[in-house]
């Protein structure tokens, strides 16, 4: 299957080329997609020298720190228009390692997405600290709960999508940025019955660089899930069920 890797960067330029590296020794016919939004640390100074040398770079300039859920709008967007058909999300930070590419791409090819899980057996989260485990922990629970989503790890930001799954969904209609991206693009996904598989992730911390997360992030994925539940279009996704409907 024609993949897409897609990685968001913002100062990641300690990361980008052992990521790179990592990438192709585990998934070496894929293509990556690295979405910039003009790092003052020249990450994307970088991707455009490793492009040169590598057909299977891709680089994408944005004028400035424009959020991680319209950097993968548009990764989505450039998938669909060069005929990708599978299209993988992943940080740039290797707290998803490249070492579970293959793990992606078998289950893809039984499956509409594979998320990255790491609440179930096999999954975790082994550097964080109990406050992180706790807000993480139950912030995934409040938005499965809350709005009926059957993914055990819907904040997971390390998935692949099949192209139809991205065809089928509005892209510009998408509202959130940080973590509630990924919360309102599996509801969106969950709610035209897609199937979905989950495969085992450990996440361990960034190896360089700084984290990007907020308190602003955190509440706007809370507020994303109440507003959801709360208005009058919630419904319960059909992938709750077993019948759910399916590319295959
Ligand atoms: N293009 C772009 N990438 C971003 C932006 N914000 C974050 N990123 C990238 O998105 C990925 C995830 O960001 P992180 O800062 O690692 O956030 P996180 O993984 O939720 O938080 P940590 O676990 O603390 O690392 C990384 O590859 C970042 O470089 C942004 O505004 N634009
Ligand atoms: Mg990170």
């Amino acid at each position: 299957m024609k993949t897409l890797i897609i990685i968001p960067t913002y100062n990641e330029s300690e990361n980008l080329c052992p990521l790179l590296g990592e990438i192709f020794s585990f998934a070496p016919e894929t293509h990556v997609l690295i979405v910039d939004d003009n790092s003052p640390d020249g990450t994307g100074e970088l991707a455009e020298e490793i492009q040169k040398g590598d057909a299977r770079v891709h680089t994408m300039h944005r004028a400035g720190k424009l959020g991680l859920g319209t950097a993968y709008i548009a990764g989505f967007k450039y998938a669909l228009e060069h005929d990708y058909e599978a299209v993988l999300e992943m940080d740039a930070d290797f707290s998803h390692d490249p070492c579970y590419l293959p793990d992606f791409l078998r289950a893809i090819e039984d499956a509409d997405i594979v998320v990255g899980s790491r609440y179930i057996p096999g999954g975790d989260t082994p550097d964080w600290p109990r406050l992180r485990r706790l807000i993480s922990g139950s912030g995934n629970l409040f938005a499965r709960f809350m709005l009926g989503i059957p993914v055990r790890d819907c904040t997971s930001g390390f998935r692949c999508y099949r192209r139809g799954v991205l065809q089928s969904i509005d892209l510009d209609a998408v509202q959130s940025h940080g973590y509630a991206f990924q919360v309102e693009l599996i509801y969106q996904v969950m709610l035209q019955g897609f199937k979905f598989v989950e495969v085992p992730i450990v996440f361990p911390d960034r190896r360089h660089g700084t984290s990007k997360m907020s308190h602003k992030i955190i509440f706007e994925a809370f507020a994303y899930v109440l507003r959801t539940r709360l208005s009058k279009r919630w419904r319960v996704p059909v992938s709750a069920t077993p019948q759910g409907a399916s590319l295959l």
